[in-house]
């Protein structure tokens, strides 16, 4: 069977998924989305999924026209449906069809569940870790669309991004508006020094990433030190180890940043302990 995705309480085949050219999620990037992984036929951490998308809708003040908790049944019942073990769930609400205006008060807006595979990272890379640079574009400024409200404008992100490939590597760092490191393109990150974890907080301009804050819980409960902290550029070259965390890469070590290799140019014991802790809790 064709993967099918599940618009406004309807399932459609893949090609035939379609919304209106109209919608300003299209139009504008005026939407937000999730994504979310299946494992072993399990949403991971859906619940926190579904009430940071209810915030990011509050912040920009778009109202999901159902509930919370029907918007979490449906979730599960496209995983159901698409009969997926193990995949990526991509969950998307726009603004809506309107006019060729920025007004939205005529949008009614879509919800749209697509549930795929995902494409990671080659395994070999969870090993010798990721190669990044610090990006020139920052991440958005907090009284811009803010970056803790998920929305459908990745655009900085994305010229980070190909920043990031033009000079070899898969990741960026995007700093903010004060020059403090804030997060990667699609990833939170963490710096290890003298056996203690540290990673921006949430003030600092970023997403608060659902695999961050399990990785933070992971952490306490294994004894390993732990403070948020905003971090410069300097922290993260003189650290002893670097991971990013995020739904698609889920726990990757960084060893060369900028040219600076970090630590012995492998992923740190830390990491691989945290690392190992993810995927047992993944799988249980
Ligand atoms: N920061 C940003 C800017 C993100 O977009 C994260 C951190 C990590 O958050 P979670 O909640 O996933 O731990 C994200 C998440 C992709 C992709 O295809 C990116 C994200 C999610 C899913 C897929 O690159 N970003």
């Amino acid at each position: 069977m064709a993967t099918q995705v599940w618009i406004n309480g309807q399932y459609f085949d893949k090609l035939d998924a379609k919304i209106s050219v109209y919608d300003h999620g299209l139009l504008y990037g005026d939407g937000i989305f999730e994504g979310l992984r299946v494992y072993s036929s399990k949403v991971f951490k859906l619940q926190e999924h579904i009430d940071r998308l209810y915030d990011s809708a509050k912040s920009i003040a778009l109202k999901i026209p159902i509930p919370p908790a029907d918007l979490l049944k449906a979730v599960e019942d496209a995983v159901a449906h698409n009969k997926k073990v193990d995949g990526y769930i991509r969950l998307i609400v726009t603004r809506g069809a309107g006019s060729l205006g920025l007004d939205p008060r005529k949008c009614e807006p879509n919800i749209i569940i697509i549930v795929d595979d995902i494409v990671l990272y080659p395994k070999e890379l969870y090993e010798a870790g990721l190669e990044v640079i610090t990006s020139s574009y920052i991440r958005n400024h907090p009284n811009a669309t803010n970056p803790r409200v998920k929305s459908l404008n990745y655009l900085n992100n994305i010229l980070a991004k190909i920043e990031a490939i033009r000079a070899g590597c898969l990741e960026a760092i995007m700093l903010n508006h004060k020059g403090e490191v804030a997060e990667c393109t699609g990833d939170n990150l963490f710096v290890i020094k003298k056996g203690i974890l540290r990673t921006p907080p949430a003030d600092a301009g970023i997403l608060e990433g659902i695999t961050r804050n399990f990785v933070i819980d992971l952490a306490r409960h294994a004894g390993v030190p732990f403070q948020e902290a905003n971090l410069t550029r300097h922290d993260v070259y003189v650290a002893d180890e670097i991971f990013l965390t995020g739904t698609a890469a889920e726990v990757i070590a960084v060893t060369k940043v900028d040219d600076r290799v970090i630590g012995d140019g492998k992923q740190g014991p830390i990491t691989a302990r945290l690392r190992g802790l993810f995927t047992k809790a993944i799988r249980e």
